[in-house]
């Protein structure tokens, strides 16, 4: 099921993705947790803080990185993607990562895990933030030990943080979620969208950027009725689309980015009277979506690579512990396959621009 590397760049070049190129699709064992080296173990962690810091671009890339990466939650299949190539990355240059995480993505079930990874001593912590806010003290504290925070697809608040890895621009994330669901119901109708968790910082942004996009005149004739939160739990993403659906009876499209709620709305319309008669778009990944694709439940939806996220983070991560960067805008450093990369606005690196999925494409991906 795995593509060949050729097969992928040419649909991906056909259809303009250019930054998906980069996608490696046959990297990633996906069933490790964790990559331990025989590296030595990492020199003690110094107190300087980050922001006296000069980057030496040329700083050899550090033995023995210890990472660890904290997802929203642990049994989400796509933080499970991303960590893992973040974890299979870290072993290109000698490191040591490993995932550990909540069962729940409630804004404070991150807390005591970043408190336990900073006694632990690890060099960075790689953060998925289910609240910007909730993570940001016990990140400042991890930070005062001289450890590394890199954010990634959900920021924290930028003081608690150095890096944030962005998967693809928010706004383009946003906005074009909007033109897809009103190029798939014809511009008119009442719509809804289906979030993760009320408090989750990358589809807060996400939605903030769908509302704005609705204010233009071209979608006068689409009606944002709802947004409901499944809080990235199937059975309550299954619930809430059950629910959105009756409360609403003229509803004609409904956007659910995060993977979680996607699939869980997908599964639930393609049982339903509603199946080909509400349009259903948003963020998912192909392995997910895929027979709700084959069923006719779902045309189009879109993501980006989640491998090429851990892998650019764990990079990320090493590149600050080693001093190569320090987080400052126009900073580069080089992401292995991923090429170099440069530190943008707000300690932000955006990984590459959101893609596509249809039936015509869906099998040539796998995750
Ligand atoms: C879910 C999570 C994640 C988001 C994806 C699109 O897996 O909410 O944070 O980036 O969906």
């Amino acid at each position: 099921m795995i593509p060949l590397r050729s097969t992928l760049a040419s649909s991906l070049a056909s259809t303009g993705a250019a930054a998906l190129l980069a996608l490696s699709l046959a990297a990633c064992g996906g069933t490790t947790k964790s990559s331990v080296t025989s590296a030595p173990a990492p020199a003690p962690l110094s107190t300087a803080s980050s922001s006296a810091a000069k980057a030496d671009p040329n700083a050899p890339m550090k033995q023995g990185i210890k990472l660890a990466f904290l997802p929203k939650q642990i049994n989400n299949p796509y933080e499970t993607i991303v960590d893992n190539a973040g974890i299979e990355a870290a072993k290109e240059y000698q490191g040591a990562a490993k995932e550990v995480g909540p069962s729940d993505a409630s804004a404070s079930s991150q807390i005591s895990y970043i408190n336990t990874l900073t006694q632990q001593g690890h060099d960075a912590i790689l953060i998925a933030a289910n609240d910007a806010n909730a993570v940001c003290g016990p990140l400042q504290q991890a930070r005062a030990k001289g450890i590394k925070i890199v954010a990634y697809d959900s920021d924290a608040s930028p003081q608690c943080r150095d890096l944030f890895i962005n998967q693809a621009s928010s706004e383009e994330v946003g906005r074009s979620q909007v033109k897809l669901l009103s190029q798939l119901i014809g511009g008119e109708g009442e719509i809804a969208i289906l979030s993760a968790t009320a408090n989750a910082t990358n589809q807060n942004t996400w939605i903030t950027f769908m509302k704005d996009e609705l204010t233009k005149p071209e979608y006068k004739d689409m009606k944002l009725v709802k947004v409901a939160y499944g809080d990235d739990d199937d059975q309550k993403s299954f619930t809430q689309t059950q629910g959105l659906l009756q409360a609403y009876p003229d509803l004609k499209g409904i956007i659910s980015p995060t993977t979680v709620g996607v699939s869980a709305a997908a599964r639930y319309i393609s049982g339903s009277k509603y199946k080909g008669k509400v349009v259903l778009t948003g963020l998912g990944t192909p392995n997910q979506m895929r027979q709700f694709v084959k069923d006719g439940t779902v045309e189009k939806f879109a993501l980006w690579n989640p491998k090429d996220l851990g892998y650019l983070a764990s990079y990320a991560a090493a590149a600050l512990v080693s001093g190569q960067i320090t987080g400052a805008e126009g900073e580069t450093f080089k992401a292995g396959k991923l090429g170099e990369r440069t530190i943008g606005e707000n300690g932000e690196i955006i990984l590459g621009p959101p893609f596509t999925f249809d039936a015509a494409n869906i099998d040539q991906f796998d995750f």
